[in-house]
């Protein structure tokens, strides 16, 4: 039986009974055979359960086997709902200011308990490009997510979609208006609202569908029966396994380049179910549907779009480079756990540790920068009788409560410990308390909070958990462990804001911004931090590192990429993974490879677990040391550039690293690409993934591309006095119409390619930020094959707070166009003065000036190939022209 293939299951009655692996059952109804099995949705997503015809039928949906797949596999739905299946109907619809409201009906229940009959409908025409929906019980107030959102106040003029409802049954239809696009539909499944399960099904126009982390995934989603779960775990990143973020976001490529995304905003234990019709489900087991579309029409568009509702992450901070650069020289020095006294927020260990202090005091003369790790767990034990943080939390009463009202204890690295609940405010006045008292012993510059999923080595607590509803929902999504409270607290457990079941995935986020706002009380700067745990909105507060990956596996160092471009979609543009790995030992060769891509993680950082071999530079050969090295001297090259592009991300969202077809949307071929990535528009990085090669293949978009190596600086010491003229960087460039190209990729080398049309400010790199700050710029201009370009750049201190807001910055656009070359700047206050382009490389000028005029003045200049090489050093005030 189970030899006839799937396509033919439902071809007719007959052939069923053979296709089901030896079942024979009666006849399935014609309404169900009526339903292709891509288009099947499943009524019976219960993981533990193998479904029977009996379990199905008392839902009143269809059951129809379908041939067995591989253990782990998942396949067609063996019971699924037929066309007919009770939802809700449409009652009333009435105009509101910013759009209509309505009221849904249920007339038969469903098979969940506590089915809610009547449902509000609110719909809002927030912009011409932003719909929000959202479904809520139309009697009872349940549990939102607290994101303040900027309110709309005007209902959009002219939105590029059109919204349509079908009644009875009650569906959402949308459609992009230019092209007629479908790009949802929710009647393919019946809606289900229930106090704890709450479901709804929409077809999907592509494929073509990015976002919905943290996964372990390829950036581009299988619909082949794929289930994303959604729950803050703590666990070493695994294929198909919910891990430390929950962000229900996705964005989806439409026929001919466009782009939507959809948001719901629910803190709820969640899965989305993508099947191949194309179709996805949305599963949660609390709370409301509250969904955001955006419709772009562009990719970035819509992240930019989904930012506006969200929030963007603040400006940038010099500490977005941080890195090791010399054999004893960090930029910034990191400390673990074992800082710590007995892994005690907080503490010093006073054997090991005590000089902290003198060590972060003599880092800060050398301009280098000091970060230390903090957990979520408070250890509720003390040898040494007290510990502030536990006993004044308790006395405040500022921990997650048991459902007796007693601060529920768990098991992290000190042993027993409490969690502080972050949804108090008064929780927030004590964290800063906590690190106020820490930073007057050692004045950190950043912190990196862990743990915060929150993990706990226990199930639950010490106690487990209560019988009831919240730890044991009638529906669990397919969350690792098979249980919410699998290594964590339990679901019921107390919070000022709500339940643990509503707000375990706003842990990480909510203890970020109680960090954020702690260090900017503290020491009056911008804040550096960086969260495992996450949900939509961190930008504003932290970045993310992708967790525990290995540092033997090459696959880890591949899924770091799509880890990068997801959360690029997620609004956190500062993300890294651990360089070269974090536990197991890595190799001179894996990590070589590794430096060289992390050294473009825009978060970009070496960490290692203790007791394996060492991964720093200085661990490995000469060689390998010098190619690590080179590639950190690169990053630091680029740091203008870098930091440009931040200060784009804060100001309108733009992504950081970005995936190849955001630039180049109407290319269906770079639709798919994961090995590769720009950081903004001009900058493609192409890295070694596989051991043993001394190439790699990767695609180059349509266009003129510059190799990197050429045009950079040659000698590095962009000097007015001897602009190093014997030897000119020489631009080699290629042209392509879009296609995969083999490159020469030694183990010293990275591919970096330029962007034909993009001007990139770069500096001379010093061993430090600070010191790399203080050289003069140098320009690069890859002209397009119409001799034009473009670039932008951002300067300011790269620490105080508001230098925007206050104009203590400098922004300058370049622009080269066939008649010349502009600058045109945005600025005031004192830092306006503070950059200086030093040279200025123009690339792909085919043939030679008969002049070069600087501000109508004629100035010396080299040509040779394609290069124009003026002689100058313009102090670039914001004003005029530096060109
Ligand atoms: O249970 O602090 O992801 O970066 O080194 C592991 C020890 C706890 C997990 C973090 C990792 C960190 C480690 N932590």
């Amino acid at each position: 039986g189970v030899s006839v293939p799937p396509h033919l299951a439902g071809s007719g009655p007959s052939d069923l009974g053979k296709v089901s692996g030896g079942w024979l059952g009666p006849t399935p109804p014609p309404k169900c055979l009526l339903v292709p099995e891509s288009q099947r949705f499943d009524c019976y997503p219960e993981r533990r359960v193998v479904v029977t015809q009996e379990l199905c039928e008392s839902r009143g949906c269809c059951f129809i086997q379908s041939p067995p797949l591989a253990e782990g596999k998942q396949g067609v739905p063996w019971c699924f709902y037929p066309p007919d299946f009770p939802s809700y109907a449409l009652e009333s619809l009435n105009q509101t200011a910013l759009g209509m409201v309505g009221v849904l009906v249920r007339r038969e229940k469903a098979y969940y308990p506590r089915d809610i009959e009547k449902l509000r409908l609110d719909v809002e025409f927030e912009t011409d490009t932003r719909l929000h929906i959202k479904i809520t019980d139309a009697a009872n107030p349940r549990y939102e997510v607290p994101l303040d959102v900027p309110r709309v106040t005007k209902r959009a003029e002219n939105p590029i979609y059109s919204l349509n409802f079908s009644w009875d049954p009650f569906g959402v239809l949308l459609q992009r208006k230019a092209t007629g696009a479908v790009l949802l539909n929710t009647t393919v499944a019946p809606l289900i609202f229930a106090d704890q399960f709450l479901q709804i099904s929409t077809s999907l126009p592509s494929k073509f569908l990015y976002g919905l982390g943290e996964h372990r995934d390829s950036f581009l989603h299988s619909l082949d029966w794929n289930t994303l779960t959604f729950w803050a775990r703590d666990v070493a990143p695994t294929e198909s396994f919910n891990l430390y973020g929950a962000h229900p976001f996705y964005l989806l490529m439409e026929e001919g380049g466009n782009a939507h995304g959809v948001f719901l905003l629910n803190s709820n234990a969640m899965e989305v179910a993508l099947q191949p019709a194309p179709g996805l489900t949305w599963r949660t087991i609390g709370g409301v549907l509250d969904f955001y579309i955006f419709l772009g029409p562009d990719p970035n568009m819509v992240i930019q779009q989904y930012q506006q509702v969200i929030g963007k992450c603040p400006h940038p901070n010099t500490a977005i480079c941080r890195h090791l650069l010399h054999a004893h020289i960090p930029d910034a020095q990191w400390n673990d756990i074992d800082y710590m006294d007995g892994y005690r927020d907080f503490t010093l260990d006073s054997q090991k540790f005590t000089s902290l202090p003198s060590l972060v005091e003599d880092l800060h003369k050398h301009g280098q920068r000091y970060v230390m790790i903090l957990d979520a767990g408070i250890s509720s034990t003390s040898p040494h009788g007290s510990y502030w943080p536990f006993d004044e939390g308790l006395r405040r009463g500022l921990f997650l409560n048991t459902t007796k009202g007693q601060p529920l204890i768990g098991q992290v690295w000190p042993g027993f410990t409490a969690f502080p609940d972050f949804s108090n405010p008064d929780t927030h006045q004590w964290w800063l308390e906590n690190l106020q008292h820490f930073y007057a012993h050692v004045p950190f510059d950043g912190v990196w909070i862990d743990m915060n999923e929150p993990s706990n080595f226990m199930d639950g607590s010490e106690d487990g958990c209560p019988p009831g509803e919240l730890d044991s929902p009638p529906y669990t999504p397919a969350v690792l462990g098979d249980s919410l409270s699998a290594k964590t607290v339990c679901a019921s457990a107390e919070q000022k804001a709500s339940v643990h079941y509503n707000l375990h995935n706003l842990y990480g986020l909510m203890e970020a911004k109680a960090t954020a706002s702690a260090l900017v009380r503290i020491r009056g700067k911008r804040p550096f931090l960086v969260s495992r745990s996450t949900f939509p909105s961190q930008g504003r507060y932290s970045g993310h590192w992708l967790g525990d990956n290995r540092s033997h596996q090459w696959k880890d160092m591949y899924y770091s990429i799509p880890g990068l471009l997801s959360f690029s979609l997620f609004g956190i543009p500062l993300v890294g993974a651990d360089i070269c790995g974090f536990s197991g030992s890595t190799s001179e060769e894996l990590c070589t490879r590794w430096m060289q891509l992390g050294a473009f993680y825009p978060f970009s950082r070496n960490h290692n677990t203790q007791n394996e071999q060492a991964q720093d530079p200085t661990a490995f050969s000469p060689a390998a040391r010098t190619a690590m090295k080179d590639v950190l001297l690169t990053r630091y090259s680029l740091l203008p550039f870098l930091y440009t592009l931040f200060h784009r991300a804060h100001l309108q969202g733009d992504t950081v690293a970005r995936p190849l077809f955001f630039e180049f949307p109407r290319d269906v071929a770079t639709w798919e690409l994961d090995r590769q990535f720009l950081w903004g528009q001009s900058l493609l990085v192409t890295p070694v993934l596989e051991p043993g090669v001394d190439s790699v293949t990767g695609y180059i978009p349509q266009g003129t591309w510059y190799d990197f190596y050429t045009v950079r600086n040659p000698c590095l010491s962009p000097e007015p006095s001897h602009p190093c003229p014997s030897l000119p960087a020489q631009g080699s460039s290629l042209n392509s119409s879009g296609e995969m190209l083999k490159m020469s990729a030694p183990l010293e080398h990275l591919n970096l390619h330029v962007r034909g049309g993009s001007i990139l400010p770069t500096q001379k790199p010093g061993t430090t930020t600070g010191v790399t700050r203080g050289n003069p710029l140098r320009l690069i201009v890859a002209l397009s094959s119409h001799a034009t370009a473009w670039g932008d750049l951002f300067w300011d201190d790269g620490e105080s707070l508001d230098t925007f807001e206050k104009g203590n910055y400098s922004y300058v656009v370049f622009n080269v166009t066939q008649v010349g070359c502009g600058g045109e700047g945005r600025s005031g206050g004192p830092m306006a003065t503070k950059v200086t382009i030093g040279t200025l490389s123009i690339f792909g000028v085919q043939k030679p000036p008969s002049k070069v005029l600087l501000n109508g003045q004629e100035k010396p200049f080299s040509y040779l190939d394609n290069q124009v090489w003026p002689h100058f050093r313009v102090p670039f005030a914001g004003r005029g022209s530096p060109c």
